[in-house]
């Protein structure tokens, strides 16, 4: 017998695939996990339902969440990941060798040991190997409280806002991270699909900009999130990415990305009309 995922990605539309075997599927404390393997996508992780990652296009989004902000930055040595509990995030903030240390603050343990067992492409430096890298599970906002002045980078790979990541869209929160990050930091964050949250794009970059200095919205293509047009929010001290972004180091890096690259970099700022319209100043 066929077995076939939906998730509804409004009353009317969705996104459908085929399932071949159900490898996880358990409650925790926060959430709802499933990981399953799909004939298209490879194996791919659900929280209540939706997905999260799969194997196939998470180079998309864990490129983009990562190397523009490592790029931006003249030396970035200390990373904080809120959410991210998949690993895909810390893989790629690892290639940058002048990266002292990642810290990942997930919420949920289960998501971080699933992943690990099952999702091993994502969970690399995650899984113990790494000593670069230091887990801590928590809520990202009871963590960000308690540090200051620490971070180059934070970069927000959460949930939607609705459950534990809620939080994490709001102006106190953002205060936080301002606080948290060094004089010169950034924050990147996902920041939902244009196409389809329009409003919490508003509200997301309002809050934003009551914080930071510099805030741009920036694309990327990720076929199984909602509309396949997807947004990442970069908010920064001093550091603009494109007026500031250093082309020859990024063309000279000596790592493979199957997304990112020095031309994608800056095009990923351009942005079409009801984008800009989503996130305008007034
Ligand atoms: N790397 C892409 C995967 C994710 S999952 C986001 C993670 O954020 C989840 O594991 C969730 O448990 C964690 N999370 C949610 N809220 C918090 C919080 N308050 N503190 C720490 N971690 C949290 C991103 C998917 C994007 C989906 C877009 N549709």
């Amino acid at each position: 017998m066929d077995l076939w995922y939906t998730e509804k990605h409004s009353e009317n539309v969705g996104i459908t695939m085929k399932v071949s075997k159900t490898l996880f599927s358990g409650q925790s404390e926060f959430q709802a996990l499933e990981i399953v393997d799909t004939l298209e996508y490879g194996r791919m992780m659900l929280l209540d339902g939706l997905v999260m990652v799969t194997e196939r296009d998470e180079f998309v989004y864990h490129d983009m969440i990562t190397h523009p902000a490592l790029f931006t930055h003249p030396n970035p040595k200390k990373v904080l990941v809120i959410g991210g509990g998949d690993g895909g995030t810390i893989r790629e903030i690892m290639k940058h060798k002048g990266v002292e240390l990642a810290v990942l603050c997930e919420i949920d343990g289960l998501v971080i040991d699933k992943s690990i067992e099952l999702l091993p492409s994502m969970a690399c430096e995650i899984d113990g190997s790494n000593p670069r890298v230091k887990l801590h599970v928590d809520d990202g906002i009871a963590y960000i409280r308690d540090h200051q002045d620490e971070f180059d980078l934070i970069l927000v790979d959460s949930t939607d806002p609705i459950g534990p990541a809620e939080g994490l869209f709001e102006e106190d929160f953002y205060r936080m991270v301002f606080g948290a990050l060094k004089k010169d930091g950034i924050m990147v964050a996902q920041s939902e699909s244009p196409f389809y949250h329009a409003d919490i794009q508003k509200s997301m970059y309002k809050n934003l900009r009551a914080v930071f200095p510099i805030v741009e919205m920036y694309q990327a293509f990720i076929p199984t999130y909602p509309s396949g047009f997807w947004s990442f929010a970069f908010a920064s001290k001093q550091y603009h990415p494109v007026r500031d972004f250093d082309r020859e180091r990024a063309a000279k890096r000596d790592f493979y990305t199957k997304y990112y690259n020095e031309d994608l970099h800056l095009g990923a700022f351009m942005l079409p009309t009801f984008a800009k319209e989503n996130i305008a100043e007034k």
